[in-house]
């Protein structure tokens, strides 16, 4: 995929469908807990440093951030789970708007989870990925903050993923770190698999 990084913007944050833009466009969300990087993610693949926004605090993103990649694509970028500091009327409220985008969308393509590379996933992350499964969505598991661990150590890590989320065996798994754009491309080309 060619995208233009200066054709890049945000088209609306979103909590409810009558707010879903109408683009035509196929959308490509992401998911995962609160700070494992799902808006750093974005930002590195559409070559932008802020266009997403970041935060070392959780919690950061709080609506669903729909974002025009160049006219190609829609990128949507969603609230973590697992935050354990937001209130539980709130909790609730995310999961709703989470929960109606992914099984309601007709435009959504792929789902991309992030786990972090660092840790088994939680018992959150293996509760999305069955979410996903149960209700057929495509989904690529993306293990960041690979730059965390030791090289040697990647393959190890990535099979422990593998196990514990008891991926299918179809799924693809790529390991990336946000800081590096050296797996842009192989992303990129993961993606177009499901466009
Ligand atoms: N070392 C390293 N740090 C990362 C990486 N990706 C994200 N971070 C850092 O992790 C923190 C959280 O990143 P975000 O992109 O805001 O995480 P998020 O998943 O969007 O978080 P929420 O919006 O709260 O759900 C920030 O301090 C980032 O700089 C990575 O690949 N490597
Ligand atoms: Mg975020």
């Amino acid at each position: 995929m060619n995208i233009n990084p200066n054709n890049v913007e945000i088209i609306i944050s979103a909590v409810k469908p009558e707010q879903y833009p109408d683009t035509g466009l196929q959308e490509i969300a992401l998911a995962g807990r609160s700070n494992v990087g799902k808006s750093s993610f974005i930002n590195t693949m559409i070559n932008r440093k802020s266009m997403a926004r970041i935060s070392s605090k959780p919690g950061k993103t709080q609506t669903l951030n729909f974002f025009n990649i160049d006219e190609q694509l829609v990128f949507v970028d969603v609230p973590g789970y697992g935050y354990a500091k937001v209130s539980k009327s709130e909790r609730e409220r995310w999961g709703k708007m989470i929960e109606t985008y992914l099984t309601t969308r007709e435009n959504l393509a792929v789902v991309i989870q992030l786990v972090d590379i660092r840790h088994e996933p939680t018992q959150d992350d293996v509760l999305m990925y069955d979410f996903l499964k149960h209700y057929d969505i495509p989904v690529i598991i993306i293990a960041t903050k690979e730059d965390k661990i030791p090289k040697g150590k990647v393959q190890k890590h990535l099979k422990v993923v593998r196990q514990t989320l008891e991926m299918d065996s179809g799924d693809t798994l790529i390991s990336y770190s946000s800081l590096s754009k050296d797996k842009n491309t192989l992303i990129w080309q993961a993606i177009e698999k499901y466009l």
